[in-house]
């Protein structure tokens, strides 16, 4: 026997590897076909597996194998996410990107799951890196913006804008810093500032933390632009899962933090200050004639905090929290029950109720009429832990407010003064010249019930699950106490508020209703978002469509007669008397579909999901004469939902689609166009869908608004730090959710039409389109607010601008102002690119302008 142990080592190697190397070889070329077999099969999960198998033994085959394995594993995920396979599919998209990191369109695929299931944090996060590796890859793109506008991000801008804001934070740092406070704790750090400021004012030691991952990735960055990585620890979690020693070394002197929202506790500061006191904190200081040294005690910027209230009346509020209407189109709603937009503080808890909804008051269209002087609701002390811990066990505290003004009582608004130490403080008031919006406690149930200036209001305070929730229970008149919270307490009392509904066969049929669903009508309701719940109360929108629908019925009928008339009749022959068939594919809740059928001898498909909601339209269907058969509820035939837009049955052909076509937040729906040429192509000769039309409208404006909620502006740095470029790159071009009619701007022209969408003649569309605008004043062109003429046939259209519609409006804003004169002519660009508008604007005839 040879020498075995002298081999050199390499030589075993070399030789192990090269017995090896064939039934590897094999393995992947055997995975490789199976894999290509398997897809050819329609078999993506094996397919998957065998993929994920070659490109791991075999690497060098990954640029061959990419779209592939892409298309694989977009079709493996598609199907694991329709049978609810939900960590699956994360599972796979991490495998794949461990193949291929830098992947965008895989990325950007992972961010659109995220998405869906509402991680928009991280959603946001892939969009952002798909972008970063391809800036010009379009869905990216879109996804982004989409998902950086529903981000809270905007804050971020509106804060870094408000100077007076942080000078009084940097003001407050500076002074706790220099008395001593010299280890500091950033909750919540958003971009670092907070820190960034703890630390030039001289901190020793600075820690932040930041639950958001594109958070936390942006403030290292600005961190480390601001030469501080070394001297700023920043850890990615949220403070209550920090201990000392593991995360940081030992208990601070100084919590710094801003996590408030409108309702002051929405951002969870209660927990984490109770945290922070039992974990993180040094002991408070004791009492006010003992000296301690600053730097062995702890103490917590902001100070504590003054709640206030008020009570008001809005008609816009109200009409995205309760029906004001009792009939809808042609359909007495009656019968519909209780419905609520899901914002209530009610004393019944319920987990999927938001105790608050906020606004900006000062921009609420149409304003509103305080009915009560302000009122302070609760005072806090950050600084002492037993009054934060205290907090939920709170006796419920009743407030009586004197009402100084008649009106409807539609929400109690909530707003506070943060207190950042003794001398200064912050205000979130609808007064104030600042951004900060308003917490909106709304009122659901005062069935038309006015308050008049001699009643007294009486409002319970109290704190649960660390909201703070304010309720309005009661008027107190002439020494009687009429209930505002229970309606059956209403009735029995034989109190003089009026039923809104005085339809007796249509209360009937809504107990009937009741009795047959064995459900009680104050207990059981049906949940609206607050946007269904303005369209329900959208009266012209309905109006059109009733309008609309029928006229294309009578045209159906009468050109069905003709051809019967014309033809002697063979079998295959139009039959006037069959049932025409309509697809109402609204998001949503919708009542199309049941205004539709209640034209009679119309079967109609809705795409409500909800049982509950169905239930509601079944209810109507019944009080409004419309036969059951005649509603259909057409995601409850579907297997999946690609077939959406499949026709009902082999013989049958939709005679109108209703498609939605706007979102609420002013944008056109995304991939409206393939939804519409599906459509077009599933209508009887005759069909139409609904809209016919979508023309756009816009205007040149000058908002500095606008320019302080996209971007941090100006060249001065942040307090002396360079953040701007940073959460900058979270600009986007196209804002959402706007007021158009209360948006403080200057108008600098018209309004013109900017772009036409023919969803009935995708010939007639184009991506591109030159839109020449008169300015009419002069001006620092900053924005173009767009909205929408929906054209539901030639003549009826609703447009999203109206006063009572349930959309909001969106606006382009330039990432150059543009300084225009009266008479100059605009030239604006207008692109569509699937469903997002772009638009980049120029002066006719000035030669050098740059283009925006
Ligand atoms: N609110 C302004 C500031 N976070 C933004 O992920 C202030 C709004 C404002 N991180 C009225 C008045 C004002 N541990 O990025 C966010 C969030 C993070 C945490 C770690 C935690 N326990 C938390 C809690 C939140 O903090 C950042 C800021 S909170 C968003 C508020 C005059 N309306």
């Amino acid at each position: 026997m040879p020498n075995a142990s002298a081999r050199p080592k390499h030589g075993r190697r070399t030789r192990r590897r090269r017995r090896e190397d064939p039934a590897r070889n094999e393995l992947v070329s055997s995975s490789l076909e199976s894999a290509q077999q398997c897809l050819f099969n329609q078999d993506y999960g094996t397919a998957f597996v065998h993929y994920l198998l070659v490109l791991n033994l075999a690497p060098m085959f990954k640029d061959f194998a990419r779209e592939s394995f892409r298309f694989t594993l977009f079709k493996w995920t598609e199907e694991l996410d329709s049978v609810g396979r939900i960590q699956d599919l994360f599972d796979c998209y991490e495998q794949a990107l461990e193949l291929f990191p830098a992947d965008e369109v895989i990325l950007n695929s992972m961010g659109e799951h995220l998405f869906r299931m509402g991680f928009r944090d991280e959603a946001a996060g892939h969009f952002h890196k798909a972008l970063k590796l391809r800036p010009d890859y379009p869905e990216a793109r879109e996804n982004f913006y989409r998902v950086a506008n529903w981000l809270v991000e905007r804050w971020h801008f509106l804060m870094l804008n408000d100077h007076g804001r942080n000078r009084k934070y940097q003001q407050a740092i500076q002074k706790a810093v220099q008395s001593g406070c010299n280890t500091v704790l950033d909750i919540g750090t958003g971009t670092g500032i907070l820190g960034m400021c703890a630390k030039k004012a001289g901190a020793a030691e600075v820690y932040a933390c930041e639950l958001s991952k594109t958070m936390y990735e942006l403030a290292c960055e600005v961190v480390t632009a601001n030469g501080m990585d070394g001297s700023i620890k920043i850890l990615h979690m949220k403070s209550l899962e920090m201990e000392v020693p593991k995360d940081i070394p030992h208990r601070v002197s100084l919590v710094v933090t801003e996590t408030v929202d409108a309702g002051l506790f929405g951002e969870g500061i209660i927990e984490s200050l109770i945290h922070a006191w039992h974990h993180l904190l040094l002991p408070p200081q004791r009492g006010e004639n003992e000296f301690q040294e600053t730097s062995a005690t702890g103490r917590v910027i902001p100070a504590g905090a003054t709640v206030f209230g008020m009570a008001l009346e809005s008609l816009e509020i109200r009409r995205h929290h309760r029906l004001c209407v009792s009939e809808v189109g042609s359909l007495s709603i009656a019968a519909a029950g209780e419905l609520r937009s899901p914002v209530s503080c009610s004393p019944e808890p319920d987990d999927s109720m938001e105790p608050y909804t906020t606004e900006r008051l000062s921009r609420l269209p149409g304003g509103y009429k305080p009915l009560t002087e302000p009122f302070t609701a609760l005072n806090i002390d950050f600084n002492n832990v037993q009054e934060l811990e205290g907090l939920s066990s709170r006796e419920v505290q009743q407030i009586r407010l004197p009402v100084t003004q008649g009106g409807e009582l539609d929400a109690l608004a909530v707003w506070f003064q943060l207190h950042l130490d003794e001398e200064s403080s912050l205000s979130t008031g609808p007064q104030e010249d600042t951004c900060w919006e308003q917490a909106i406690y709304p009122v659901h149930s005062t069935n038309g019930f006015v308050l008049k200036p001699q009643d007294e209001l009486l409002v319970e305070v109290s704190c649960r699950d660390s909201f703070l929730r304010l309720c309005s229970v009661a008027v107190l008149r002439d020494g009687h106490e009429i209930r505002l919270d229970k309606r059956l307490d209403l009735q029995d009392s034989g109190n003089p508020i009026p039923n809104p509904n005085p339809n007796p066969e249509a209360e009937l049929c809504s107990a009937l209703a009741c009795l047959q669903t064995d459900q009680s009508p104050t207990k059981d309701f049906c949940m609206l978002e607050c946007s269904e719940m303005a369209l329900l109360n959208n009266s012209d929108y309905h109006q059109s469509f009733c309008s609309a629908l029928a006229k294309l019925f009578s045209q159906l009928k009468v050109k069905c007669q003709n051809k019967e008339r014309d033809q002697s009749g063979p079998a295959d022959s139009a039959d006037c008397s069959d049932l025409l068939y309509v697809l109402d594919v609204s998001e949503g809740f919708s009542l199309l579909s049941l205004i539709a059928a209640s034209n009679g001898h119309i079967k109609a498909y809705s795409s409500v999901e909800k049982t509950k909601q169905q239930e509601v339209l079944k209810r109507l269907a019944r009080s409004n004469n419309v036969p059951e058969q005649h509603l259909e509820f057409w995601l409850n035939h579907m297997e999946d939902e690609q077939g959406m837009l499949k026709r009902p049955s082999r013989e049958k052909l939709w005679s109108a689609i209703m498609l939605d076509c706007v979102e609420t937040c002013g944008l056109i729906r995304q991939k409206l166009m393939e939804k519409a040429s599906l459509a077009r192509c599933l209508l009887e000769d005759g069909g139409s869908i609904f809209p016919a039309k979508i023309v756009v409208h816009g205007m040149l404006v000058e908002s500095d608004t606008l320019l302080l909620e996209s971007a941090v502006q100006g060249q001065e740095p942040t307090l002396g730090f360079n953040i701007a470029p940073f959460i900058n790159q979270f600009t986007v071009p196209v804002h959402v959710f706007l007021d158009f009619s209360t948006l403080e701007c200057r108008h600098l022209s018209d309004s013109v039409e900017l772009f036409v969408l023919d969803l009935m003649d995708s010939t007639a569309n184009y991506t591109n389109r030159e839109v020449k605008v008169q300015a009419t004043s002069a001006g620092r062109l900053t924005a173009i607010p767009f909205w929408y003429h929906i054209y539901l046939d030639q003549e009826i259209s609703v447009s999203t601008l109206s006063q009572n519609s349930h959309w909001k409006q969106a606006a382009v804003v330039l990432q150059q102002p543009l300084e225009v004169r009266a008479g100059d002519r605009v030239h604006l660009a207008v692109k569509l690119h699937k469903s997002a508008i772009s638009i980049s604007a120029h002066i006719e005839n000035t030669p050098g302008q740059m283009e925006q």
